[in-house]
C-alpha cells in the first residue's frame, strides 16, 4: 500500500469512528443492528466490496438493508460477481474489518489480507461497487457511508443504483457481470416478458377453467411495494391488489410481511374480513422472501398458510411436468437428453409433509443448513436445481451447460416440429430461467411464476394447498448464556455439543408419533431456536417446550 493510499484512509476511517462495546458479525445475512451504530460498519463494508472487486476483477453489489427486521434497524450485505452472496472464506476477514479497532489496526488488516490474497492497489487498478438500499429512513446516511468506503480505495467507483430490493441488486450485479444491461427497466422488462410467455403458452384446456385472476399482496409497507406497483404497469392479464404500499401510513414489517404471516399463521394488518377465500401472498420488508395465504373465515383472522415448501411442491410439480413432456420422444431426429438432474435443496426447517410429498415424486431431496448461501450453493450442483426455505426464500437454478443443450434443443424442434408440445415445454422452461431470479430468491419474480404455474395447471390456491397437508409444528426460541456453545451437524439436525443434549432431545422426540425435532444458534438473533414437529398441534407443541426446557437447562443462565 503507497503512502496516499494509506493517508486516504487514515483520514476517512476517523470520519466514521467505531461505536465502543460493540462486536458484530457477518451472519447469513451480513451485519445487521440498530442503525444508529452501522455507520463504520457500513464504511468498511464499502471497503471490503472495493477491494473484492479488485480481486475478483469484477462488479460487486453493496446492499443496504435489514430485511425483516423493525424499521429501526438496519444492513449490510455484499453480493459476489455471479450474484451470489459474498464467499464465505472472506467472512472473517469481514468479521475483522468491522471489529478493528482504530485506523491503524484497518490499515494492518487491509495489508496483510491484500498480501494474502494477491490484491494490488494503485491509481492503475480499478474497482467498482453497485449500491442500493431498502426503504428504511436510516438509508440514506448509510449509503453516504458506504460510498466514502468504496471511496477511499484508490481507482474505486461506487455508482448508486438507488431504492432497491434485495434481488434486484442481486441481479443486476450479475447481469452487468455479464455485460448485460442492468437498468431497474430492464429487469422488469425481464420479468414480464418471460411471464408474457409463459402466459402465451398456457394450454387451451387449462385457459377454460375459471380461475379467479385476483390476487392481494401485502408488501410489507416496504420497497417490494413499491416496486410491484411499477412491475404490474407491464403485466397484462394479471389483476394485482397492492396493500401494506407503506402509503396507507402503515411501519415497516410491523404486523405485516411474510415473516410476521409465516411465524404467526394470521393475517397481516390491513387486510380485512372481505378478503376470505381470495388469493393473497406476503412478501418481507426487502422482497427476497414470499409466502402465500388464504383467511379462512371471515370471523377469525387465522390463516391457511402455503409456504415455501409449499411453493417448491408448486415449482417442481411444473419443472417436472415439462422435462417429461420434452422426454416423449416422438422424433427420431431428436436425441433428448434423458438424465437432466433435477435437485430440490430443503433445510430442517421444512415441513416433514413437504420432504415426504418430494420423495414420492422420485425426486432427490438435499439438506443443508439454514440460510440462503449454503441453499444456493447445493443447488448449483444440479441441472435445474430448487432451493426453498420454508420461510419463502427459494429460487430455481440452472446450470449453463444445461442451458446451451435447452437452446439447441429448442433451435432443433423449431425446425423439426414447431409449436409441438415438446417446443412448447423447451419454451417454458426457457422462460422460467429467465423470470426466476438467478441470482438470489427473488419474491417479485417468485410470485410471477407462481402465478403463471396457478394459471398453467388450472388450480385455486385452496387446491395448492391440499397437494400435501402439513404436519403441526411449532417454533420456540430460547435465551441462553452462550449461544455459539451449541454445536450442530447433519444439516442442522444433529446437535454436537453439548455432549448429552443430543441424546435427551432424541429421547424427547421418541415418545411422538411422526415426531421430529432439532435445535440451533440463530444467526440473527442472540437465542437458540427449537422446532418440533408431531402429528397433532398439541404433541408438536409439547414436544418444542420439553425441549427447549432441556436446552434452557443445558445452557441456560443457570447452567454452569
Ligand atoms: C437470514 C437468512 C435466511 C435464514 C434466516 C435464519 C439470507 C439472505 N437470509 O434471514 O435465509 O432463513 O436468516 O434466521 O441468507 P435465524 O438464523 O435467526 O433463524
Ligand atoms: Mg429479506
Amino acid at each position: 500500500m503507497d503512502e496516499e493510499q494509506r493517508k486516504i484512509l487514515l483520514e476517512s476511517v476517523s470520519r466514521f469512528p467505531r461505536p465502543q462495546g460493540v462486536k458484530l458479525s457477518y451472519g447469513t445475512a451480513g451485519f445487521r443492528a440498530d442503525a444508529s451504530i452501522l455507520s463504520s460498519t457500513v464504511f468498511r463494508v464499502g471497503i471490503l466490496s472495493a477491494l473484492r472487486s479488485l480481486k475478483t476483477q469484477s462488479v460487486i453489489g453493496l446492499m443496504i438493508t435489514a430485511s425483516h427486521n423493525q424499521v429501526s434497524d438496519n444492513g449490510v450485505k455484499v453480493a459476489d460477481p455471479s450474484g451470489g452472496m459474498l464467499t464465505q472464506e472472506w467472512e472473517p476477514f469481514a468479521d475483522a474489518l468491522a471489529n478493528a479497532v482504530d485506523a491503524e489496526d484497518l490499515i494492518r488488516l487491509i495489508t496483510d489480507f491484500a498480501k494474502k490474497e494477491n490484491i494490488s492497489f494503485g491509481a492503475d487498478q480499478s474497482a467498482q461497487v453497485l449500491l442500493g438500499r431498502d426503504t428504511r429512513p436510516s438509508g440514506e446516511s448509510l449509503l453516504h457511508a458506504a460510498k466514502q468506503g468504496v471511496n477511499s480505495i484508490v481507482g474505486s467507483v461506487a455508482i448508486d443504483m438507488g431504492v432497491l430490493t434485495t434481488p434486484q441488486l442481486h441481479w443486476m450485479v450479475r447481469s452487468r457481470n455479464k455485460g448485460m444491461k442492468v437498468s431497474e427497466l430492464d429487469y422488469f422488462e425481464q420479468l414480464s416478458n418471460s411471464f408474457g410467455c409463459l402466459i402465451d403458452l398456457i394450454p387451451q384446456e387449462t385457459m377454460l377453467q375459471l380461475m379467479d385472476d385476483k390476487l392481494i399482496v401485502d408488501g410489507a409497507n416496504g420497497v417490494g411495494a413499491e416496486k410491484l406497483e411499477e412491475l404490474k404497469k407491464l403485466l397484462k392479464g394479471l389483476v394485482i391488489q397492492i396493500h401494506n404500499s407503506g402509503k396507507e401510513g402503515g411501519v415497516l414489517n410491523d404486523r405485516v410481511g411474510a415473516d410476521y404471516v409465516q411465524k404467526e399463521k394470521i393475517v397481516p394488518c390491513g387486510f380485512g374480513p372481505n378478503v376470505v377465500g381470495i388469493r393473497c401472498a406476503s412478501l418481507d420488508g426487502d422482497a427476497d422472501r414470499l409466502v402465500y395465504f388464504h383467511l379462512l373465515s371471515e370471523s377469525s383472522n387465522k390463516i391457511d398458510l402455503v409456504d415455501g415448501d409449499k411453493i417448491l411442491s408448486l415449482f417442481t410439480l411444473f419443472i417436472r411436468e415439462q422435462l417429461s413432456i420434452l422426454n416423449k420422444n416422438e422424433s427420431e431426429n431428436i436425441n433428448y437428453d434423458q438424465s437432466v438432474r433435477l435437485g430440490v435443496v430443503q433445510t430442517a426447517y421444512a415441513n416433514g409433509a413437504s420432504t415426504d410429498f418430494l420423495k414420492q415424486l422420485g425426486l432427490e431431496v438435499a439438506f443443508t443448513p439454514t440460510g440462503v448461501k449454503y441453499l444456493h450453493e447445493k443447488a448449483a450442483d444440479y441441472d435445474i436445481g430448487i432451493y426453498f426455505e420454508a420461510n419463502g426464500h427459494g429460487t430455481i437454478l440452472f446450470s449453463e451447460h444445461f442451458l446451451c443443450w435447452l437452446e439447441a434443443k429448442n433451435s432443433e424442434l423449431a425446425s423439426v416440429s414447431k409449436g409441438s408440445e415438446q417446443q412448447k415445454a423447451a419454451l417454458r422452461l426457457l422462460a422460467v430461467s429467465k423470470l426466476i431470479n438467478q441470482a438470489v430468491g427473488d419474491a417479485l419474480s417468485g410470485l410471477l411464476l407462481v402465478e403463471a404455474i396457478l394459471r398453467h395447471m388450472g388450480m385455486s390456491i385452496q387446491k395448492w394447498s391440499e397437494i400435501y397437508q402439513d404436519l403441526p409444528s411449532r417454533q420456540l426460541k430460547v435465551k441462553v448464556a452462550d449461544r455459539t456453545a451449541v454445536i450442530t451437524t447433519n444439516a442442522e439436525t444433529v446437535v454436537v455439543k453439548p455432549s448429552g443434549l443430543q441424546e435427551v432431545i432424541d429421547a424427547e422426540t421418541a415418545k411422538y408419533a411422526r415426531g421430529r425435532s432439532f435445535i440451533r444458534p440463530s444467526g440473527t438473533e442472540d437465542v437458540i431456536r427449537v422446532y418440533a414437529e408431531a402429528s397433532t398441534q398439541e404433541a408438536a407443541d409439547e414436544l418444542a417446550k420439553s425441549v427447549a426446557l432441556h436446552v434452557d437447562r443445558f445452557l441456560g443462565f443457570g447452567s454452569s
